[in-house]
C-alpha cells in the first residue's frame, strides 16, 4: 500500500488541473478537504415520526432536529412535546426512506411518535401500535420513557435512548395492528 500513497500528490495536482477546467467549486472543496469522518462528538437527535398501519405508510418521519441543550423538551401524550424555548436546530437524515436513522456511537435518540387511525379499507385489528427496538448487536441505554409501549390512535409516545455501539437497530411495531404490521419497522444505523 506505499506505492498509492507516494502517487497520490500527482494524483492530486492532476484533479486540481481537471477540476479547475470544469470550474467546478463544489468539487473543488471535496477535493481539498477530506470526506466528514461520520464520527463526531455525541449529539442529540430528534425524530418525529407517524405510526399508521403500512398500507399507509408505517414509521414515518415528518420532521427530525438536533438538540442544543441537556435537557428534554416537556412532554405529555395529548399534545406531544412542547417547542416553548427549546433550543434545537432542524436537519434533515441522510435517507431517503423517511424511516431511516443516521447516527454515531453515544448518540441519543429521540423518538416523539404519534399514533394515527388509518382511514384506508383494510382491516384493523387494534386501535393502537407498539413501538420497540430489536436490541441487536448491542443494548441501547433507555434514559426517559420506556421501549415496549403502546401508541394509541391519537395519542403521543416518546423514548429516548443511547445507542452505545456500532450497529444495525431495528424499530418495529409490537402490535399486530394490519395485515401491513410486519412492514412497520425502520432502521438505525450507527457507525
Ligand atoms: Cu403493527
Amino acid at each position: 500500500m506505499q506505492v498509492p500513497k507516494r502517487h497520490l500528490p500527482v494524483v492530486g495536482l492532476l484533479g486540481l488541473i481537471v477540476i479547475a477546467a470544469a470550474g467546478g467549486t463544489v468539487y473543488y472543496y471535496q477535493f481539498l478537504t477530506p470526506h466528514q469522518s461520520t464520527h463526531g462528538p455525541p449529539s442529540h437527535r430528534l425524530i418525529f415520526m407517524t405510526a399508521i398501519v403500512e398500507e399507509e405508510g408505517g414509521f414515518k418521519f415528518y420532521d427530525t432536529a438536533y438538540l442544543n441543550q441537556t435537557s428534554l423538551p416537556a412532554f405529555n401524550a395529548t399534545a406531544g412535546p412542547s417547542f416553548a424555548g427549546l433550543k434545537y436546530q432542524n436537519y434533515k437524515p441522510s435517507s431517503t426512506d423517511n424511516r431511516t436513522i443516521d447516527a454515531n456511537v453515544g448518540d441519543s435518540i429521540t423518538f416523539y411518535i404519534k399514533g394515527v387511525n388509518a382511514t384506508h379499507t383494510a382491516p384493523l385489528f387494534s386501535n393502537h401500535h407498539g413501538f420497540t427496538i430489536d436490541i441487536m448487536p448491542q443494548p441501547v441505554t433507555v434514559t426517559d420513557g420506556q421501549l415496549g409501549g403502546n401508541i394509541f390512535f391519537n395519542s403521543w409516545y416518546t423514548v429516548t435512548f443511547t445507542v452505545n455501539a456500532a450497529g444495525l437497530y431495528e424499530y418495529r411495531c409490537t402490535v399486530f395492528c394490519s395485515n401491513g404490521h410486519t412492514q412497520m419497522y425502520g432502521n438505525i444505523i450507527v457507525t
